[in-house]
């Protein structure tokens, strides 16, 4: 699987306990991150490169843990190689489910929300529910970034999501894998009555049921794998949300 950075690894905690005795690779493209701000055709030729190099890992099912790229790139991807491939995008469909005649809002980059996928994904549904979209680059630079929390970035998270507090939004969708990793802090801003709807365990189950036959069953023990475009970069985070001295190779 693979992300921009450390924000797929959201996805790949849920599936590393969903499915137990999987071998995992996660690649964290640092050396490029965000990938927000990147234009399409670039998201699409990073995806295709680094798919080339798992695909040469002998992966069996391919992971688009970031939801800029799942965007822009799963398409193309789908069309070019042959090994199952699954994304993520922002959980609309589950919130407006949830929510039926609902105020959605929606957090991602701004490529997720300027992209033609998320359009018509919100155009389904924008008849059921209120739908309202915000792009916060500031909160994947936090996840990037900081080690700790302060009181300031508390502050300034609460600033971005104003907007839905004032709208009383009643569903918040975390349309990036990256902000899973803020979502203590989201919740309390957003207080209990708000939902907050990410898909790490969806994705997991998606997973599982398109491996089917194909799971691991084998009994030894499992490789778990990570590699980045920028190792020096990305070390201190890895550690800090692994919990653990990760082994982080170079791609
Ligand atoms: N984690 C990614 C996503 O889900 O969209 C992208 C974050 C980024 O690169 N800006």
């Amino acid at each position: 699987m693979f992300d921009s950075g450390v924000g797929g690894l959201s996805i790949f905690n849920a599936v590393k306990d969903f499915l137990p005795q999987e071998n995992i690779i996660y690649l964290a493209d640092t050396r490029y991150a965000p990938y927000g701000d990147q234009s399409e055709a670039f998201i699409i030729e990073r995806s295709q490169k680094i798919t080339d190099f798992l695909l040469q890992h002998s992966i069996k099912l391919l992971v688009v843990a970031c939801n800029t790229a799942t965007a822009a790139a799963i398409q193309v991807l789908r069309d070019n190689y042959s090994i199952p491939i699954i994304g993520v995008e922002p959980a609309i469909k589950p919130a407006v489910e949830k929510t039926p005649e609902g105020r959605i809002g929606v957090i991602a980059t701004k490529a997720t929300l300027k992209s033609e996928k998320y359009q018509r994904l919100k155009a389904r549904f924008a008849e059921n529910a209120s739908i309202t979209e915000k792009a916060t680059p500031l909160f994947v630079q936090l996840v990037e970034t900081v080690a700790q929390l302060q009181p300031q970035h508390i502050a300034e998270i609460k600033q971005e999501l104003q907007i839905f507090i004032d709208q009383k939004v009643n569903t918040l969708v975390l349309g990036c894998t990256h902000f899973p990793f803020l979502n203590e802090v989201i919740a309390q801003i957003m207080g209990a009555e708000v939902t907050i709807l990410e898909n790490a365990q969806p994705v997991a189950k998606e997973i599982a049921r398109k491996l089917g036959d194909n799971v691991n069953l084998q009994n030894t023990a499992r490789q778990l794998t990570f590699y980045s475009s920028n190792p020096a970069a990305a070390q201190a985070k890895f550690n800090l949300i692994l919990r653990q001295k990760v082994n982080l190779l170079p791609f």
